[in-house]
């Protein structure tokens, strides 16, 4: 039994078209081979993991706000919503879990558009352009913070 709440690994829209559409930007793994890559790096790091995905933007805030009760960290790719979402924004301000942004593309070496995230305001640090890999990185600084803060508790990320 881990001695840790499990990381919440969250997943935005269109991402359960990973491996089907657009490989050239994301790759050929699919979305259940990224889930399964998430339970290995979760159990290298003793955590378990909750892996959801979801196309609509208030489930994503239901997720996050459930994350702050259930999770000791969230890793999070919140796809498009990244560069639109306040609602994202404030939801992640308003769970005091540690939040590692992910994305698989690198979103500043793209359209002008993908440049800015709003949920980097909230997050403790980004993990872009390592496609799947990216996510297992991001668990592990997700267990490195959430362990930091069991063993020296502070206000705030
Ligand atoms: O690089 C990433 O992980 C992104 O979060 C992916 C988002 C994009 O809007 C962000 O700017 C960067 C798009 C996810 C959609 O994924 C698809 C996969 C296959 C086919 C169509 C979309």
């Amino acid at each position: 039994m881990s001695d840790i709440k499990p990381v919440h690994v969250l997943n935005g829209p269109n991402l359960n078209l990973l491996g089907v559409r657009e490989p050239e930007i994301y790759g050929r793994a699919t979305l259940a081979d990224i889930e399964a890559l998430c339970h290995e790096a979760g159990a290298r790091h003793g955590v378990g993991i909750v892996f959801e995905q979801t196309n609509h933007e208030g489930v994503l805030v239901d997720l996050i706000q459930r994350a702050g009760q259930e999770a000791c960290a969230i890793v999070i790719n919140p796809a498009a919503y990244t560069h639109t979402s306040i609602a994202l924004l404030d939801a992640l301000k308003g769970v005091d879990v540690p939040a590692v942004e992910v994305h698989l593309s690198q979103p500043a070496a793209r359209e002008p558009f993908r440049a800015p995230s709003y949920v980097a305001r909230a997050a403790s640090g980004s993990i872009s352009g390592f496609g799947p890999m990216g996510y297992a990185l991001g668990i592990e600084a997700a267990v490195q913070l959430a362990r930091a803060r069991q063993n020296h508790p502070v206000k705030g990320k």
